[in-house]
């Protein structure tokens, strides 16, 4: 094994870090490298740089400060460091949710040219539950007022978020009475700011169960409404075939790949790369047409909902561009290294950055908005086909290989036949012990897709259905989990349900605002047992998280009574009130919690074990491990 076949377990990962070594780009696991050793103090949670009488420290071995300048000690500073990841996760998806709302509401008035509604029953259905009337009404009157429904979920007018009420009636009774059901997204947010400023709220028990709330405000709030709301425009994902890894980059073709999360840029930028005249145009320069591609979220939006090849996950990102290959990347927001632009920069690859919230120097800004987007799509992709003549030396390392994508909880009820009691059956029978959802990033701290890969292989070799969204998604179609032919990987009983339904072990739910889908499955789930989510044979893993984003979604989905098994340590460490709170303790309060577990194959039994637990609970059979 050499020193590359270290950083990833991709043919892909491995074959373009050595060409970024011999071309002498730096890479993540190069930068990463010279970060050693990382902050003792941080890493445990214990620095504050919340006020300017500090920054202050806690010594974890008591040989040092014990508090702050304020008298912090490290229960605060840890659970308000935490509070503060998980709103800034909320933020991200809930602005993410309100771009959709703004134009969903253009679309409605007119003024979201190329825009349009696609799925009109969802409008219907999504308007019924905020109690919109939609008798005898057009479109664009249903679609305004949902978008001003929704935006009231944003503020501060509300008592409680309106989709919260697809939870089970317990659990939203069980928020209700510990006081975490969120009132208003924004409102959440803020809160969770005003609380961590110095001299606010310095019970760290306090300020862990508005973390709750704040985190449920996203998943039942702001992901919500983002994953809903691009359905509505885009339409509800159906199993899609579609080609995964570096291999998907053709050497004949522009390739332009869109990278980041809001199918609002993406979906106007395939509009653009479908286009007879820029086609035309692309043959005149030699090429034999143009190849979309994405990486990352909103990469996942347009493979769920379109077949678009995948190129990869977040640490492939800069991997992709020393191809050579990539005449365009096209980015929005999230989890776009700055770094991407020195790699484009080495190659002849063409940075255009879309988002008025999102500048990245090095990038040439081109700013979307509902209202040009369209125009503007067709103008970058137009530089894409001029930036091909600039190709040096194309090195594309790998075939792709075939996956299916496309499963909107919309698609798994109708390959179950309109419910899910066949996969309740199937779950009684013993045959599906239970599911899990595997979810999130890359991290450099961890061999690149070993712990999603790995994961999923012991789940599903041990009758465990899993779905998966983000990074995660994209690690395990790489794997080939996703096709039909995958079943081989499976357990017996899983093989069976999972052939007879023609489904692959492994569904592909989206991107991480989607991981809502997962929620409403496990809701749907629960209602039909009339029980809670948190007594349902269910687990979720983030093997490979880094962002406050996986944070907000970690916390979300404990708060809905998912345990939750977490790969790389969050900075909680310094703590033991607030590691024990999150690990042991939130099973009183909201029938779940976390649990740490870096090896892939440990957490495979920690989750099988929480399965089996629960099986026994509803009196199911069960096995001991
Ligand atoms: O929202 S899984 S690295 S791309 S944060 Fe980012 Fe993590 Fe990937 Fe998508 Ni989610
Ligand atoms: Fe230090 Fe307290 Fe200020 Fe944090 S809030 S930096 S612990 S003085």
């Amino acid at each position: 094994m050499t020193h590359h076949d270290k950083k990833s377990i991709t043919k892909d990962g491995q074959l373009l870090i050595r060409k970024m070594e011999t071309d002498q780009v730096e890479t993540v696991w190069d930068r990463h490298e010279a970060q050693q050793p990382q902050c003792g103090f941080c890493e445990m949670g214990l620095s504050c740089r919340i006020c300017v009488m500090g920054p202050c420290r806690i010594d974890p071995f008591g040989e040092g400060p014990s508090q702050g300048v304020c008298g912090a000690d490290g229960d605060i500073i840890v659970a308000r460091n935490l509070c503060r990841m998980i709103a800034a996760g909320a933020a991200a998806h809930s602005d993410h949710g309100r771009d959709l709302v703004e134009v969903l509401e253009g679309v409605a008035e007119n003024r979201a040219p190329g825009y349009e509604i696609r799925d009109q029953e969802k409008l219907g259905k999504v308007a019924a539950e905020y109690g919109i009337s939609t008798e005898g009404r057009n479109t664009a009157e249903i679609a305004t007022e949902l978008a001003g429904a929704m935006k009231e979920d944003f503020g501060t007018a509300k008592k409680e978020i309106a989709l919260a009420s697809r939870a089970p009636e317990k659990r939203q009774d069980l928020w209700r009475r510990l006081n975490i059901m969120p009132r208003g997204i924004d409102r959440e947010t803020s809160e969770a700011m005003h609380r961590t400023h110095m001299g606010v709220d310095n019970d760290w028990q306090s300020l862990l169960l508005h973390g709750l709330r704040n985190a449920l405000s996203d998943g039942w709030g702001g992901s919500m409404i983002a994953t809903e709301v691009s359905d509505i425009l885009f339409g509800t994902p159906k199993p899609t075939p579609a080609k995964v890894n570096a291999g998907v980059l053709k050497e004949d073709h522009v390739n332009v790949v869109v990278h980041g999360h809001n199918p609002v840029v993406s979906e106007m930028v395939l509009a653009a790369c479908n286009d007879p005249g820029i086609i035309k145009m692309a043959e005149t320069k030699g090429a034999k047409g143009i190849n979309l591609c994405g990486v990352c979220c909103t990469g996942n939006e347009l493979f769920m909902r379109h077949g678009i090849p995948m190129a990869g996950n977040h640490l492939m990102t800069e991997l992709i561009i020393a191809t050579g290959a990539v005449d365009m990347m096209i980015v929005d927001y999230q989890c776009i290294m700055p770094a991407l632009s020195k790699v484009a920069a080495c190659y002849h690859t063409k940075m255009i950055s879309t988002s008025d919230k999102a500048r990245f120097a090095g990038m040439e800004h081109v700013e979307f908005h509902p209202d040009n987007a369209r125009e503007k799509a067709y103008e970058v992709v137009k530089g894409a086909v001029e930036n091909f003549s600039n190709r040096g030396e194309v090195y594309i390392p790998v075939e792709p290989i075939d996956s299916v994508g496309g499963f909107s909880v919309e698609a798994v009820i109708g390959a179950l036949g309109g419910s899910p009691e066949p996969l309740l059956d199937a779950i009684k029978a013993g045959k599906i012990r239970g599911a899990a959802g595997i979810v999130g990033c890359n991290n450099p701290k961890i061999k690149h897709d070993y712990g999603h890969v790995t994961l999923t292989k012991r789940l599903i070799e041990n009758d465990v259905l899993v779905v998966d969204t983000g990074c995660a998604a994209i690690a395990n179609a790489k794997a080939g989990f996703k096709i039909s032919g995958a079943i081989s990987h499976a357990g017996p009983g899983l093989k069976e349900v999972c052939g007879s339904l023609g489904i692959p072990p492994v569904l592909h739910f989206g991107s991480c605002v989607d991981n809502v889908r997962i929620l409403v499955l496990a809701a749907a789930l629960a209602n039909a047992l009339g029980t809670d989510i948190s007594d349902l044979p269910l687990a979720g893993a983030a093997p490979e998280w880094y962002s406050e984003k996986a944070v907000s979604i970690g916390a979300y989905a404990v708060a809905s009574g998912i345990y939750t098994v977490l790969g790389p340590m969050p900075p909680i460490a310094g703590s033991m009130n607030v590691v024990e709170l999150l690990t042991k303790g939130l099973e009183d309060v909201v029938g779940a919690a976390f649990a740490v577990e870096p090896d892939p194959e440990k957490a495979a039994v920690l989750m099988r074990r929480r399965i089996e637990e629960k099986r026994r609970g509803l009196g199911l059979d069960a096995a001991d491990l």
